[in-house]
C-alpha cells in the first residue's frame, strides 16, 4: 500500500510543508547566487553593496531556518507515521504548520522590504539587515523578531503531534520498543525544546521590547551567548534528520539492513545530552567569558565528534552490507556494486562523503586556538556549506525523490534530471567550499560584500585569491542549478498526474542487530534529558549569572577570576 493511500490526511501536511520548504530553498538559491557572483567581484550588477547584507540575511533565513525547519517536520511527520503505523493528530499538527508560516512570512515580508525601500510600519522602517544570527546591537524591524519567535512555537506545536502520536501508539503497545524512526524524531524533538528556549528567552524578552523602543539597551554580550545556547545545538536539529535518513532509508536504497539498532539509539542519545553545553565555541573571541568556561565547551565539543564518527561506522558498514547483498566482494570494490545511478542513493551518499570533510573543518573550529585563525574568515561559511548545506540540503533533496512519489502517489517525472543533479551539486560545493576554506586561511573575512581591501592583500599558501574567488563564483552558480534542476524535478512530480504502481514504498527493512539487543534504559528519555540539563547547567549557569549580576539590560559584565 502506497503511503498516501494508507494515511492520507498526514500525507497531506507533509506535502505542504515540503512545498513551503521547496518555495523557500528557490528563493533563497538565488539569492546564494546574486551573492556569490557579488563578493567575488565576478557580476557585481544585481545588486548594490549595501543591499548585499539584506540579500546575506534572506540567503540564510530562508535556507538555514526556513527550508530546514519545514523539511524537517515534513520529514518527521511521515516518519512517525510510517513507523507508529497511524495518522498523526493532524489538528495539532496543522496549528503548528499555520503558525509557522505566519512566522515566516513576517519575517520574509520584512526582509523584502528593506530591498524594496518600503514605508515605514508601526513607526519602524520595514527592513532586517542583521544577517541569520540576528546579533545585536543590529536591528532589525519588530516582525523580523515576531516571525523568528513564531516559526520557533509553531515548530514546538508541531512536536507535541509526535508526542501524542508516541503515547496513543503506547497505550495500545505498552511493552513495545519505540520504532527506530521514532525514537529519533522524538529524541531530537527533545533536544530542540530544551535548546530553543535560549533563543526564545533572547526574542521575546529581548529583541522584541528593544526593537519595539519598550527598553533602550540590551546587552549584546548576554544576547549573543543566549543566541549560540541555541545556536549550536540547531545544526544538530538540521543532522539529526539526515542521520534518520542515512540510518534508515539508505541501507534500504543500499540493498542492505542497517547494521546496529541499538548504536543509532546511543549515538541520537548521546547528541540529546551534549549538543547543547558547548554553544561557547562560537564565542571563542568574545571578551567577557571565562576561558575556563570555552575550554568546557571545547572539551564537550570534542566528545560530541563521537556520535558523528560512530556514524560514519554504522551507516558505511550498513551501505557496504548491501553491496555485498548484491553480490560485491573484495575490500573497496563493493563501492561500484551500489546504486550509483539512482539519485536518492547517490545523494545521501555523496552528501555523506561531503560531510567528512565538513566534520573534518569542525574539528578545526572546535580547536579553542585553532579557532583564532580562522574564526570570522571565509573558511566558516566553508565549513557550513558541506555541513548544513550538503549534509542536511543534499541529503533532503535526494530523499525527496523517493519520498514525494510516495506522499503523492506520484511517479517521480524528469528522472535524467534527478539522475544528474547530486553530482552536480557535488562538484558545485566541492570547488565553492574548498576555495572558501583556502581564501579562509588567507584570511579573506566572511560576511563582506567587498572582493578587495584597498590596502590589504590576501595572500593564499598555494594558488592566488583570484583563482579562489572564481571557484567560489564557479560552484555557486553550479549550485543554482542544482537547486533549480532539483525544483524542477518537484515541480514537475507534484504537477503530474497520478497514474501507475509505484516501485519504491516507505517499508523499513529490520535492522541486522534489532532493537531487542538495545538496553532499555536507551529508551528513558526522562533520564537523558535530566542529564542533558545538568549538563547545560554546569556549562552555563555561572557564566550567565555573572553576565545577568550588573543588570539584565546593562552591557557587559563584571571581571571575573578565570
Ligand atoms: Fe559547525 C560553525 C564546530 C558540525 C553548521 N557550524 C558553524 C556554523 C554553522 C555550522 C552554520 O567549534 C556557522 C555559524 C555562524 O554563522 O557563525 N561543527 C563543529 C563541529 C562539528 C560541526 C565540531 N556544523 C556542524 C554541522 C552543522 C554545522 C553538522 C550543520 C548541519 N562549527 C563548529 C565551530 C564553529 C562552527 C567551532 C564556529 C566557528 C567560528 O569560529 O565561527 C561536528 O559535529 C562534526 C562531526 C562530524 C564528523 C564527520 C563524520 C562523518 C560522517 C560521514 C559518513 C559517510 C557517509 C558516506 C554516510 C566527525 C558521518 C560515505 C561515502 C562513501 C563513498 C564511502
Ligand atoms: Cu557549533
Amino acid at each position: 500500500m502506497v503511503f498516501v493511500d494508507s494515511y492520507p490526511k498526514t500525507s497531506k501536511i507533509v506535502r505542504s510543508e515540503f512545498i513551503v520548504a521547496f518555495v523557500a530553498l528557490g528563493i533563497g538559491a538565488l539569492f546564494g547566487v546574486i551573492q556569490a557572483l557579488h563578493r567575488t567581484g565576478v557580476f557585481r550588477g544585481f545588486i548594490s553593496s549595501a543591499d548585499y547584507y539584506t540579500i546575506l540575511t534572506g540567503h540564510g533565513v530562508l535556507l538555514a531556518l526556513v527550508f530546514t525547519t519545514f523539511f524537517i517536520s515534513g520529514l518527521f511527520t511521515w516518519a512517525v507515521a510510517n513507523s507508529l503505523e497511524r495518522e498523526l493528530p493532524h489538528r495539532i499538527a496543522w496549528s503548528g504548520f499555520w503558525i509557522m508560516l505566519t512566522g515566516t512570512v513576517l519575517a520574509a515580508v520584512s526582509i523584502i522590504g528593506g530591498l524594496v525601500g518600503a514605508p515605514s510600519i508601526l513607526g519602524h522602517d520595514l527592513k532586517a539587515d542583521v544577517l541569520f544570527t540576528f546579533y545585536a546591537p543590529l536591528k532589525a524591524h519588530p516582525a523580523f523578531y515576531i516571525g523568528a519567535a513564531l516559526i520557533i512555537v509553531g515548530s514546538w506545536i508541531a512536536g507535541l503531534a509526535y508526542f501524542k502520536a508516541l503515547w496513543e501508539w503506547r497505550s495500545e503497545n505498552p511493552d513495545e520498543r519505540i520504532p527506530l524512526q521514532t525514537f529519533m524524531v522524538l529524541t531530537t524533538m527533545l533536544m530542540w525544546y530544551v535548546s530553543t528556549i535560549g533563543v526564545a528567552v533572547e526574542v521575546v524578552a529581548f529583541l522584541i521590547p528593544w526593537s519595539l523602543g519598550l527598553i533602550q539597551n540590551v546587552d549584546p554580550l548576554l544576547t549573543r551567548t543566549l543566541f549560540w545556547y541555541f545556536g549550536h545545538p540547531v545544526v544538530y536539529f538540521w543532522l539529526m534528520p539526515a542521520y534518520l535518513v542515512w540510518y534508515t532509508i539508505l541501507p534500504k536504497l543500499a540493498g542492505g539492513r542497517l547494521f546496529s539498532d541499538p548504536l543509532a539509539r546511543v549515538v541520537f542519545v548521546a547528541f540529546l545530552l551534549l549538543s547543547t553545553p558547548v554553544g561557547f565555541h562560537h564565542q571563542y573571541t568574545d571578551p567577557g567569558i571565562p576561558s575556563g568556561y570555552k575550554f568546557i565547551a571545547m572539551t564537550n565539543t570534542m566528545f560530541l565528534l563521537l556520535p558523528s564518527l560512530l556514524t560514519a561506522f554504522t551507516v558505511v558498514a550498513s551501505v557496504e552490507h548491501g553491496a555485498r547483498q548484491r553480490g560485491a566482494k573484495g575490500y573497496l570494490s563493493w563501492l561500484r556494486n551500489l546504486p550509483w545511478g539512482k539519485p536518492a542513493f547517490a545523494g545521501c551518499m555523496l552528501a555523506g562523503l561531503m560531510f567528512a570533510a565538513g566534520g573534518f573543518s569542525g574539528m578545526i573550529n572546535a580547536g579553542m586556538n585553532i579557532n583564532y585563525l580562522i574564526h570570522n574568515t571565509i573558511w566558516v561559511p566553508g565549513h557550513f556549506h558541506l555541513t548544513v548545506g550538503t549534509a542536511f540540503a543534499l541529503t533532503a533533496m535526494a530523499i525527496s525523490y523517493w519520498l514525494v512519489p510516495q506522499i503523492t502517489g506520484k511517479k517521480l517525472r524528469q528522472r535524467s534530471i534527478a539522475t544528474l543533479q547530486p553530482y552536480v551539486w557535488f562538484v558545485g560545493m566541492a570547488l565553492m567550499s574548498n576555495a572558501m576554506h583556502r581564501a579562509g586561511l588567507a584570511g579573506i573575512p566572511r560576511r563582506t560584500a567587498e572582493p578587495t581591501y584597498d590596502e590589504f592583500a590576501f595572500e593564499g599558501v598555494a594558488g592566488t585569491v583570484g583563482e579562489m574567488r572564481i571557484q567560489i563564483a564557479i560552484g555557486g552558480f553550479l549550485l543554482f542549478v542544482g537547486a533549480a534542476m532539483f525544483l524542477i524535478v518537484m515541480t514537475d512530480t507534484l504537477l503530474a498526474r497520478r497514474g501507475g504502481t509505484l516501485s519504491v514504498n516507505s517499508n523499513i527493512p529490520e535492522p541486522l542487530s534489532g532493537a531487542d539487543h538495545s538496553p532499555r534504559i536507551l529508551d528513558n528519555y526522562k533520564l537523558w534529558t535530566a542529564i542533558a540539563l545538568l549538563l547545560i547547567v554546569i556549562a552555563y549557569g555561572p557564566p550567565l549569572a555573572s553576565m545577568v549580576a550588573d543588570g539584565l539590560f546593562a552591557p557587559g559584565s563584571p571581571p571575573i577570576p578565570v
